[in-house]
């Protein structure tokens, strides 16, 4: 189980995959709007950001049109296709890359199947009314993370009583529906989901554990870019300040056994993962 079958393309996880994150979303966490010129998204642009997350060593480009920072308010479905479509025909047209999407939104899947995606990244799981029968029909592989409550509150209160038994029993759960549904087990990805309803002790917790959620013999993606929990780690507000703490963090995950690393600093990363692979022997 050292790749993931992407249609007619194929991700190698013999070695940890960086994917790139291209959130076209004016209100992103750390790199929200930076794409948008007069709120609309500038296309050049973006494929620049492409094209040198490519030249940089990126596996797969994670194109977003949903923010899922704390307090994002939810987006309609018809806004979310807006957003995400023309990139990804873009993204497609332009490069011979793998590009996942960063959706929950049965439509959003079942269009960017059509249209040349390699990935379904669903923060939620695949939970919402229709997503899983979408992500099956498409027979693409699927990324399944862990969310406590909704963006728009999930960092109000996180509670739980074993964070790591709680998160990896909901991710169990997923994939036991996921392959009711007729999603190969081969095609499943998890991920701990890092700063969607957890303080700092729990995403914690859920680092120090990721050789437990490698164990369960899927591939493991963690997202740690630039969030909080490496500005409360190291006392950084302003997320460009937290390039290499991301960068160890991500190092760190992929010796814990993560197999795919969703950067925003792709070259640094890219930097640090063939350092470590190059000292094996
Ligand atoms: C994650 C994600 C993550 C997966 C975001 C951000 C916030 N998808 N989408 N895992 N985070 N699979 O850009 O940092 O951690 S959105």
């Amino acid at each position: 189980m050292n790749s993931l079958r992407c249609g007619h393309k194929t991700l190698d996880l013999g070695r940890p995959a960086i994917m790139g994150i291209v959130n076209v979303t004016p209100d992103s966490f750390s790199d929200g709007g930076h794409l948008f010129s007069n709120s609309q998204l500038n296309i050049s642009k973006t494929l620049q950001l492409v094209e040198n997350m490519l030249l940089w060593g990126a596996d797969i480009i994670d194109i977003g049109g949903e923010s899922t920072r704390p307090g994002a308010v939810e987006v309609a479905p018809q806004q979310e296709l807006d957003r995400v479509i023309p990139v990804l025909e873009a993204v497609t047209t332009r490069f011979d890359a793998l590009v996942s999407i960063d959706t929950s939104t049965s439509a959003v899947i079942a269009e960017a199947a059509g249209r040349g995606a390699s990935m379904i990244n669903d923060v939620r799981a695949l939970t919402r009314d229709g997503a899983i029968e979408a992500a099956a029909e498409s027979k693409l592989p699927v990324c399944l993370m862990h969310m406590q409550n909704q963006p728009k509150t999930m960092q109000l209160a996180p509670t739980y009583g074993d964070v790591l038994t709680e998160v990896l029993d909901f991710l169990l759960l997923r994939k036991k529906h996921c392959l009711e549904a007729g999603i190969d087990s081969s095609q499943i990805v998890l991920d701990p989901g890092f700063g969607f309803g957890k303080t700092l002790a729990h995403n914690l917790s859920l680092f120090n554990a990721i050789d437990r959620f490698a164990d369960t013999g899927h591939p493991i993606l963690v997202g740690v870019s630039r969030k909080s929990m490496i500005g409360e780690l190291i006392s950084l507000k302003n997320t460009d300040d937290r390039i290499t703490g991301s960068v160890v963090m991500a190092l760190m995950a992929a010796q814990r056994g993560a197999k795919i690393l969703r950067v925003h600093d792709v070259r640094e990363t890219r930097q640090a993962i063939d350092i470590w692979e190059s000292t094996k022997f």
